[in-house]
């Protein structure tokens, strides 16, 4: 076996189980490391997400279009819009600005065997050239954009985005009401306790992230597509305060 086709070393998330010095959340090696574990445990409805965006890629993909996974971490949603892509001639493009991620990225690609090259870069996706795109998926990755570029860059997306084609948008929210945006967050902390996490890992996990994550509410999305250029936006999918949307341009 080459070291292309070895499954990456993987490892349980216990990165906030030990009392840490305050520091920024970062996609590094040790990130990159425990990923699977850590998005499955942390993100309710990740792993109901993942297929889906196989069966949405599968309704939408133009052929001879460009696909983009923008924000592709280890490649799960890459790998499941290259299912959904199937035999049709399209490009399928994973973008992440973590070396870390794409290195182990280019493994997951390598060990799965559908045919269909996979083109990975390690760039800003708010530099990434975008063009001629049926299907394009921002799964958890926009919420890490500076709020002020988050516009320019759905701009980018629509204008590129084919009569017909979607983006697919998942992200955590936050909810206008302040009793709704308590109950919510409290479910998602049990959620996370359901899947082993003490209090000290969810409470450090929430304070690395905190100017890093910055979720916004479920209106402030669905304006920001429409004004982008998208004709239809729908939630097509929605765990406590985690979301993913579906922005169509009309065909
Ligand atoms: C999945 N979509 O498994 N440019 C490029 N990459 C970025 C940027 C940026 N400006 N900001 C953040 N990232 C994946 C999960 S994870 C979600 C996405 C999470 C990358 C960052 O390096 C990380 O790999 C990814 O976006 C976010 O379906 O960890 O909650």
């Amino acid at each position: 076996m080459s070291s292309s086709t070895k499954k990456p070393d993987q490892a349980q998330d216990r990165l906030f189980a030990t009392e840490q010095s305050s520091g920024e959340f970062r996609f590094d090696s040790a990130v990159a490391r425990v990923f699977p574990d850590m998005i499955r445990r942390s993100v309710p409805g990740y792993t109901t997400i993942i297929p889906m965006i196989e069966v949405i890629t599968d309704q939408y993909a133009q052929p001879g279009s460009h696909c983009y996974d923008l924000g592709c971490s280890l490649g799960a949603s890459t790998l499941a819009m290259r299912h959904g892509i199937g035999d049709r001639e399209c490009t399928l493009i994973g973008v992440d600005n973590s070396d870390a991620m794409i290195e182990r990225c280019e493994h997951y690609i390598a060990l799965d065997d559908h045919p269909l090259p996979v083109t990975l870069k390690c760039e800003d996706i708010l530099d990434t050239d975008i063009q001629n795109t049926s299907v394009t998926t921002l799964n958890f990755t926009l919420q890490f954009v500076a709020p002020e570029r988050r516009t320019e860059l759905l701009g980018r997306i629509a204008d590129a985005t084919l009569p017909g084609g979607v983006l697919i948008l998942s992200e955590k929210i936050r909810f206008e009401s302040d009793v709704e945006q308590a109950a919510q967050t409290e479910l998602h902390h049990e959620f996370k306790r359901a899947n082993g996490y003490s209090d000290l890992e969810i409470s450090q996990k929430r304070s690395a992230l905190e100017r890093v994550l910055l979720p916004e509410t479920l209106a402030e999305h669905q304006e920001r597509l429409h004004t982008a250029g998208f004709t239809r936006v729908m939630v097509w999918y929605q765990c406590f305060n985690f979301v993913s949307m579906l922005a169509i341009k009309s065909p």
